[in-house]
């Protein structure tokens, strides 16, 4: 099945006439790698294919092959001839049905994807929640259709590949992204680009937010958890990007030997953002229970219209605003 898919996708890709790709509403090595991997190789087909992205690229990925295709301008979307939209790591249907139901054409939807919680939104679902990463999946299609993937497009692969397992570290490193890693190095794909998009990045007001976070963690022995907390205060007299502090979480998960590890975070529209690792929990569960989403050992969700408070004791708490009332 995943073999037919891929070629059906690749059918799809060389007949279109005016495709669009989507990154995932939340930017990552991931979202970006896979979407502009098959950027490349539809440039070396002579299509020079858009990929919307809801925000800017953050500095970090702007040195990744094609980053320049990227656009946030959503009226990309108001061209009746949009054919083909392939939507990459994203398991969110109702970002993705918002942007498409402005094309006034019926387009087709692929989707590509590895999260568990991927509810299946497009025509062709390429939705492989074994995949450590959507860029594995990615060089699957590449593989399937015996297509060696550029120099470019490689790069961006294992960009997508070492996020996601967080540099083959993570519980999502197993046999196939160890091997795709390694079959990635052989189309040349440029690992030392990727650890610096990674990991030598970070500003040094980063760290000091970081190093508040470190300083409130909080631990349920009981439940072999951690939790910590960032409020915008944090974030913003420290002059830094919510981009230039993603990654806590999984820099938590991997010094630690704790089991699951909650980081509440307030977001710039008034609510709180909770990321969420384990090694054993199903936290995808706990994240969809709450409206969010993600995998089985990495999700989140957001607590709509909150605020973090510390008490007297210093404890950190959530605290929900009753939805106003006209
Ligand atoms: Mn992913």
């Amino acid at each position: 099945m995943e073999s037919y898919l891929h070629r059906q996708i690749h059918d799809l890709l060389l007949k279109a006439h005016k495709p669009v790709f989507i990154s995932d509403e939340r930017i990552d090595g991931d979202s970006l790698g896979s979407s502009l991997a098959l950027a490349d190789f539809m440039a070396s087909h002579g299509k020079v294919v858009p990929v919307y992205v809801a925000s800017p690229v953050p500095e970090q990925y702007q040195r990744l092959p094609r980053a320049y295709q990227c656009t946030t301008d959503i009226q990309i979307f108001e061209n009746p001839e949009i054919d083909l939209v392939v939507v990459f790591d994203c398991s969110d249907d109702q970002f993705v049905a918002r942007l498409i139901e402005r094309i006034p054409g019926s387009p087709i939807v692929v989707n590509i994807d590895h999260h568990a919680t991927n509810s299946r939104y497009g025509h062709v679902n390429q939705v492989i929640v074994g995949a450590p990463a959507t860029c594995a999946v990615v060089y699957q299609f590449f593989e399937e259709n015996q297509i060696i993937p550029s120099r470019d497009a490689a790069t961006c692969l294992l960009t997508g590949l070492c996020f996601d397992t967080t540099a083959f570290s993570n519980g999502a490193t197993d046999e196939r992204a160890l091997a795709t890693g390694s079959k990635l190095l052989l189309c040349g794909a440029r690992v030392q680009d990727v650890i610096h998009t990674m990991f030598h990045n970070r500003s040094i007001s980063a760290l000091r937010v970081w190093g508040l976070a470190l300083e409130r963690i909080e631990e349920h022995t009981a439940q072999n958890m951690i939790s910590t907390y960032l409020t915008r205060k944090d974030i913003e007299e420290n002059n830094v990007t919510d981009d230039e502090i993603d990654g806590l979480s999984n820099f938590l998960n991997l010094v630690t030997d704790i089991d699951t590890l909650r980081i509440f975070r307030e977001t710039v529209d008034g609510h709180v953002k909770v990321s969420m690792r384990s090694l054993t929990q199903d936290v995808s569960q706990v994240a969809k229970a709450h409206g969010g989403g993600g995998h089985i050992r990495a999700a989140g969700y957001v607590i709509m219209n909150a605020t973090l408070v510390c008490d007297a004791r210093g404890c950190w708490g959530v605290v929900e605003q009753a939805q106003k009332t006209v």
